[in-house]
């Protein structure tokens, strides 16, 4: 059995729709964020020493980041199903999306989110931020023309890696205005388990949010 340590609202939702995708019996251990700070509370750290969500234990092995998770049960569990195979030119477009998905496409995300809990002026990183996320967005858009899925016409873990960026996006009224990934969005929402994951990770919501009622953002991840 998979055992899965959820942080609430969090990455850890990929793991979630990846683990019903593969139909693979798990376990999750709940966890909730510090409602002031967000952050997750000590006990994770206990789990993997950073602290963070998701980590997953399989067969006593501890393994955190959501990529690696994302890849390795993949290649465990559904290979021929969930990725290009290997020799398919296709392979590298796979990697290339999981890992931008928690690089490139998260850091000014990452960076408006803070900076708007932040609250503060800033000389760069708001404007930086913005730039970026308009890069990301136009990048994406572009890349899903005429296509259902990232890579290969198929489901696999790189649109599984990306569709906790469209929530941000979507969170963050980013997507109006971008056909190509409204598509794509609804077309990952008819998944049956992704319509599963999002019933699991609503039985943990978030408690009250900073700031909420000052932000003009209303990020609902991070
Ligand atoms: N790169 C890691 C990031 C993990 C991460 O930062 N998770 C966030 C939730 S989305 C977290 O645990 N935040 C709480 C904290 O830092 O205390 C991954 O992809 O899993």
């Amino acid at each position: 059995m998979i055992t899965l340590h959820h942080l609430n609202q969090s990455r850890s939702k990929r793991i979630i729709w990846l683990l019903e995708e593969l139909g693979q019996p798990y376990h999750i251990e709940h966890y909730q964020r510090n409602e002031h700070t967000r952050l997750a509370p000590p006990e994770l750290t206990k789990i993997h020493p950073l602290g963070k969500s998701p980590v997953i234990e399989i067969d006593g092995k501890v393994l955190a980041e959501s990529g690696a998770i994302t890849e390795y049960l993949i290649e465990r569990f559904a290979p021929e199903r969930l990725a290009p195979a290997r020799d398919h030119q296709d392979y590298a477009d796979y990697l290339y999306w999981i890992h931008f998905a928690e690089s490139s496409a998260i850091l000014p995300l990452l960076l408006k989110l803070f900076v708007d809990m932040d609250g503060a002026e800033t000389n760069f990183l708001a404007r930086y931020a913005d730039t970026e996320i308009t890069k990301v967005t136009g990048h994406l858009e572009q890349s899903l023309a005429g296509r259902d899925y990232l890579v290969a016409d198929k489901l696999t873990g790189a649109d599984i890696m990306m569709s906790f960026i469209l929530d941000i996006l979507a969170n963050n009224n980013a997507i109006a205005g971008y056909p190509n990934i409204e598509r794509y969005q609804q077309q990952l929402a008819s998944h049956t388990s992704y319509q599963a994951a999002e019933r699991t990770e609503a039985k943990y919501p978030l408690g009250s949010r900073i700031k909420e009622q000052d932000s003009q953002l209303s990020f609902k991840n991070d």
